[in-house]
């Protein structure tokens, strides 16, 4: 494994063309200071530059107990501005980056810890994951995207009930509530997230590029416009030489044939 660990508090290590980032705070749940924050873009930066897909995890029993509520609060209302436009900023760099985000969840996945786990394309949660958005308990509002991305995701009667009643949700029920897209028994969320992140690495770069920055963006255009932009993209990616050489590869019998589940 051609690894490196770029800092104590997130690491990262690339395995093959699929990076992973940890975050490394255990002792604190993996609560996201401003460091951490720090430390995640330049992983962020990192990956995109050495590999084709990524996968983020935590280390300990968490995955995330959201913001560092002991430096949240010193802040006065301008830093608090700064602060949560930071982190859209760095946690836009996953969702609208260059390559495909897969998280692997387990234990809390809470406040801003759920905001960043919306932020990757594909979550995969195991069975002692719990999701939460305690923002209303602790006095204060998502400022990490959640009422963009977690909404979307959660639907806004979902998240509403989540962040006025403080309703943990529990992985049981994260497909139904399209938190995660896969449950997994506990323990193996990291080494499922990999296996996707490996399959996902293997398409054409091209190909990520428009389902994670086109898929999202055509969502919030009128179906006329959404249905335009389609016809570009399709017609930009068809006529690359990568995707002429897969084209060929089919055809040639040269590629692998799809195979119904179990088969
Ligand atoms: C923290 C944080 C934190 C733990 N900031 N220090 N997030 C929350 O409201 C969730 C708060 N955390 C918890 O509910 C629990 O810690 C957990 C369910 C995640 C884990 O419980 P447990 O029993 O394993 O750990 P613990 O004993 O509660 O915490 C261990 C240590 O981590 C302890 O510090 P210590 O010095 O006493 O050992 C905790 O204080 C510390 N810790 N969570 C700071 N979040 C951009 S807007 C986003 C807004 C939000 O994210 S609001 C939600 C914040």
């Amino acid at each position: 494994m051609d690894s490196t660990v770029t800092g104590d508090i997130v690491t990262y290590e690339l395995k093959g063309n699929v990076a992973l980032v940890g975050l490394n705070r255990a002792e604190k749940r993996n609560a996201i200071s401003d460091r951490v924050v720090e430390a995640l873009a330049v992983a962020i930066a990192r990956a995109e530059r050495e590999a084709r897909a990524a996968v983020l995890f935590g280390y300990g029993n968490h995955f995330c107990a959201g913001l560092d509520l002991a430096e949240h609060v010193e802040r006065s209302p301008i830093e608090g501005v700064r602060n949560s436009r930071r982190w859209h900023a760095v946690f836009g760099g996953i969702e609208h980056g260059t390559i495909p985000w897969i998280s692997a969840l387990h234990g809390a996945v809470v406040g801003g810890g759920l905001e960043l786990a919306a932020s990757t394309h594909i979550r995969v949660a195991d069975a002692t994951t719990f999701f939460a958005l305690p923002e209303g308990q602790r006095g204060i509002f998502v400022g990490g995207g959640g009422s963009v991305r977690v909404a979307r995701l959660t639907g806004v009667a979902r998240m509403t009930d989540m962040m006025l009643t403080g309703r943990v949700v529990p992985a049981a029920s994260a497909e139904a509530w399209n938190l995660a897209q896969y449950v997994v028994a506990e323990g193996e969320a990291l080494a499922k997230a990999t296996e996707l992140a490996e399959a996902a690495a293997s398409n054409a770069e091209l190909s990520n590029y428009a389902v994670i920055n086109a898929l999202p963006r055509i969502q919030d255009m009128a179906k006329e416009d959404g249905l335009f932009v389609e016809s570009f993209i399709a017609s930009f990616t068809a006529t690359s030489p990568e995707a002429e050489e897969r084209l060929r590869a089919f055809l040639e019998k040269r590629a692998a044939r799809l195979k119904a589940p179990g088969a």
